[in-house]
């Protein structure tokens, strides 16, 4: 996040889009929902008629993966009709002559026709998000697991620029993250393109710093992200893999192609809390302690680093995490040996220049938000105040693109997947709890009256649903919820319904995230199904679907 959670209470305008915060991040959505308490105009922008529709002052429908067209008309709007920050625009940004010209086109009407909200909608929204002091955009997952995420992302920032939104409190754009510790992990280097802190592998000074510390020399070229991994596996091309806390089997898009990887591997090590579908494939499982029972830190979406303390001992011969990576390190000849994550911890500072004013002594008292250059410095809460970190913020002319895989008449219906307030991802977790299964029991469809009238489906039906890559069952519920054309179903369950088996692996070509957002699907009843497949004997594909989803 640019700005902080608590900021969310003092902003005048806010633009939620791809963001099913209720559920997903449903303690920052009782501040949005405060905020609009105390006042704030609350835009909510999704596919879905999600929870926070219901607070929002204007609530857009939007046609699945047509983010730009609508971000671009509201530059339009606000270009048009003069709303921009003159002085800011000048100052701190470039390339506004380029984006004037280029988004000409993107009228109002041309959006509506792309993304189905009214024009009407689209030019008050631009209106009203330039006229506030304080506007904040808050953005998840719903805009960036798409093929074109990266442009999503920057045709919205565009706004955020035009109008000199970035470094006003209660103002920014604000990614709300996903795990508790993403965002740490990003911090501490677990990016294929970084070192420690966002300094480039590529860059010589950081790297050689490194280099000192670790007595090794390091690769001056990123390594190689998951999509492409999985290509390399099955190529041969990558022949060993180590995964730590992640069920990749059930998470990543097209489980088919996923297990097809792992399954080429020499050698496969899984290091996780519990044995998951993905561990079954290991040839050695290394386990690992879980949150509560591990010291160390954590940083929080709004880049804030916070003590975890230990209060429990792992269970059997669990090791947290950083103590089983740092004896293997010793096995492979690592000379330094580490007895506490605090000492980790200040080795990470040291050379981290975002990090450096950050020590467990201070943490102990409370979370410090990065940058924290020093030791008296009391840590950042709002980004971008007086500079970018490249010279100026540019404005992106990005034209609209439509989803990967669009519909056709064999897979005429969209589908879109997501989260559930009451559970977690794959179900390692969550799917251990009698009181979750309660409220989340089994996984459905969720599907619009008008489609489950055509396909004649009864609510709570047990159907097929299958895309180009494989095939799942589970029961429908008819809600409104689900635009016309469009259905929903979460990933919580991949042993009973392995949605991923359906998903596409099509990604975004700069950060490399699949589409998990939409794909194309046709649902048949089960009967229905049976028949065809007992005709045609089925094709190559859907006999490996088969095999994954019974
Ligand atoms: N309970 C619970 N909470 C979680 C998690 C969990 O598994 N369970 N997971 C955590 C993680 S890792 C993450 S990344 C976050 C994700 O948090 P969210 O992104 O809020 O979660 P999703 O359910 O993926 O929701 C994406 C939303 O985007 C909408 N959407 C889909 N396509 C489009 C589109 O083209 N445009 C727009 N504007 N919207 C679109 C969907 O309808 C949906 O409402 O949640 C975190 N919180
Ligand atoms: N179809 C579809 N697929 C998606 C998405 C979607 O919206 N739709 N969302 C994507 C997103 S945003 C995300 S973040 C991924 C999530 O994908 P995953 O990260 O694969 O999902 P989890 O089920 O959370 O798996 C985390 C694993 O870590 C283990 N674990 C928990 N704590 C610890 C620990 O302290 N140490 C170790 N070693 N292991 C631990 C858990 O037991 C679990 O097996 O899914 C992605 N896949
Ligand atoms: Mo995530």
């Amino acid at each position: 996040m640019s700005n902080s959670i608590a900021e969310l209470k003092e902003a005048e305008f806010i633009f939620a889009t791809g963001t099913n915060t209720t559920e997903s991040h449903p303690v920052i959505a009782l501040k949005v929902k405060k905020a609009v308490s105390n006042g704030a105009k609350l835009i909510v922008i999704d596919p879905r008629r999600i929870e926070l529709a219901d607070f929002a002052h204007r609530y857009m429908q939007i046609k699945i993966g047509t983010d730009i067209a609508l971000y671009n008309a509201m530059s339009n709007v606000i270009i048009n009709e003069e709303l921009y920050d003159k002085e800011y625009v000048a100052e701190r940004t470039g390339g506004f002559e380029e984006l004037k010209h280029f988004i000409r086109e993107y009228t109002p009407q041309y959006a509506e026709q792309i993304t189905g909200i009214p024009s009407e909608d689209i030019i008050a929204t631009a209106r009203e998000y330039a006229a506030a002091d304080r506007a904040s955009i808050i953005y998840t997952v719903g805009i960036t697991e798409h093929s074109c995420g990266v442009h999503n992302v920057q045709s919205l920032t565009n706004l955020a620029l035009l109008t000199g939104n970035f470094g006003v409190p209660g103002g920014g754009v604000n990614p709300l993250r996903g795990q508790n510790n993403v965002q740490g992990a990003g911090d501490a280097g677990c990016l294929p393109n970084n070192l420690p802190g966002y300094q480039r592998v590529g860059d010589d000074a950081a790297r050689a710093n490194w280099e000192k510390e670790w007595g090794v020399t390091l690769d001056p070229n990123p390594g190689v992200t998951k999509v492409t991994a999985i290509d390399d596996m099955i190529l041969g091309r990558m022949r060993a893999l180590y995964i730590m806390g992640e069920n990749s089997l059930a998470s990543d898009a097209n489980a088919g192609k996923t297990r097809k990887a792992l399954e080429a591997l020499e050698f496969l090590v899984v290091q996780d809390i519990f044995l998951t579908q993905t561990a079954e494939l290991a040839d050695v499982v290394l386990p690992a302690a879980g949150f509560g029972e591990v010291d160390g830190t954590f940083a929080n979406s709004e880049r804030r680093v916070q003590r975890v303390r230990k209060a429990v001992n792992p269970p059997g011969v669990a090791k947290p995490d950083w103590q089983i990576i740092s004896e293997l390190g010793e096995r492979f000849g690592y000379k330094k040996k580490f007895n506490h994550p605090a000492e980790i911890w200040d080795e990470l500072a040291r050379n981290t220049p975002i990090l450096a004013g950050i020590s467990y002594d201070r943490l102990d008292f409370q979370g410090i938000q990065w940058p924290c250059p020093t030791s008296d410095h009391p840590g950042t809460q709002i980004l971008h105040t007086d500079n970018f970190e490249t010279e100026k913020g540019y404005l992106m002319p990005i034209p609209h693109v439509g989803i990967a895989e669009p519909t056709d008449e064999e897979y005429p219906l969209i589908l879109t997947t997501g989260r559930r307030r009451a559970t977690y991802h794959t179900g390692t977790q969550t799917g251990r709890s009698a009181g979750i299964e309660l409220l989340v029991p089994h996984e459905w469809v969720e599907i619009n009256p008008e489609d489950a009238d055509e396909l004649k489906l009864d609510d709570g039906e047990v159907v097929s649903v299958s895309s180009r890559r494989g095939r799942v069952q589970a029961p429908i519920m008819i809600t409104e919820k689900s635009p016309p054309g469009v259905i929903f179903m979460s990933f919580h369950f991949p042993n009973e319904t392995p949605t991923n088996v359906l998903t596409t692996d099509l990604h975004d070509p700069i950060t490399e995230t699949p589409e998990f957002k939409a794909c194309a699907v046709k649902i048949e009843k089960i009967a229905q199904h049976h028949k065809k497949q007992s005709d045609k004997n089925g094709t190559q594909n859907t006999n490996q679907s088969l095999k994954m989803a019974d």
